[in-house]
């Protein structure tokens, strides 16, 4: 068996790889059996499971899915600490920095911390950014947190700088799942500039033009979800494979 700190230092290391990374919510995706040959149609580096909102309780199975029949690494995205599952490869410890919402930048953290230790589940340390994308989102909704506007690159760079400074491993720049507008290519490319921790981008990427303007402007990782449950097919999978490197 993989020790599951070494496939968590290897995420954590990513230096202008061009991942990509499904996020799959359990409530959502009715193809479970197609989720494989998908994923290795579309060559999917990490497998993202999570909500805000769950409505049942089926990401236990899902996990288990995933870990019995793909050979990716499935990281825990939580919506909360009501989200554990302890058989994932790590989770994404997400601290909310963009907002003001003490629940989201420590709270839930200290209620999920003994879950996590006692199962001894590998943690990345995530600054989660909430960046407006035109109309409210789920996340800024069950989060009750206001995203930072997409016109204020300072505030988004500061942001991200002072994630960086307390310690977290990686930045997760969110638009918002099903965004219409994707954050926009050029605050990825300021970030990429001034921080040295990999830099993860989803929400509303659609297509592989939008996936590899974020890639070209020096996304470490791409996360989609809402495209790949639209079109579960392996003619659309294959064309995010190519990463153009
Ligand atoms: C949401 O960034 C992810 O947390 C993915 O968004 O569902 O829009 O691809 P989409």
């Amino acid at each position: 068996m993989i020790d599951r700190s070494n496939k968590v230092r290897s995420i954590i290391s990513l230096k202008d790889e061009r991942r990509l990374a499904w996020l799959i919510d359990p409530d959502k995706v009715d193809f479970l059996e197609k989720i494989p040959d998908l994923a290795y149609a579309a060559g999917v580096d990490y497998f993202l499971v999570g909500g805000s909102l769950l409505k049942n309780a089926f990401m236990k199975d899902l996990v288990h899915f995933l870990k019995q029949k793909v050979n990716i690494p499935v990281l825990l995205f939580p919506g909360s600490s009501l989200q554990i599952v302890p058989t994932v490869d790590a989770i994404l410890f997400l601290c909310l920095i963009s907002g003001r919402n003490p629940d989201f930048l420590i709270g839930q953290h200290v209620l999920a911390a003994p879950l996590i230790y006692h199962y001894q589940i590998p943690t990345i340390s995530v600054g989660y950014i909430l960046i407006d994308s035109g109309k409210p989102t789920s996340v800024s909704y069950i989060s009750q947190t206001m995203p930072i506007p997409a016109n204020k690159v300072d505030i988004i760079v500061a942001t991200g700088l002072a994630g960086q400074y307390l310690g977290m491993q990686m930045l997760y720049l969110e638009a918002g799942s099903g965004a219409e507008n994707t954050i926009n290519a050029a605050i990825v490319a300021e970030l990429k500039q001034t921080l040295s921790i990999p830099i993860w981008v989803g929400g509303g990427v659609d297509s592989p033009k939008k996936m590899q303007e974020f890639f070209n402007a020096g996304a470490d990782v791409v996360v989609i979800g809402t495209a790949f449950e639209k079109s579960p097919t392996i003619s659309f999978m294959q064309h995010f494979k190519d990463r153009g490197i």
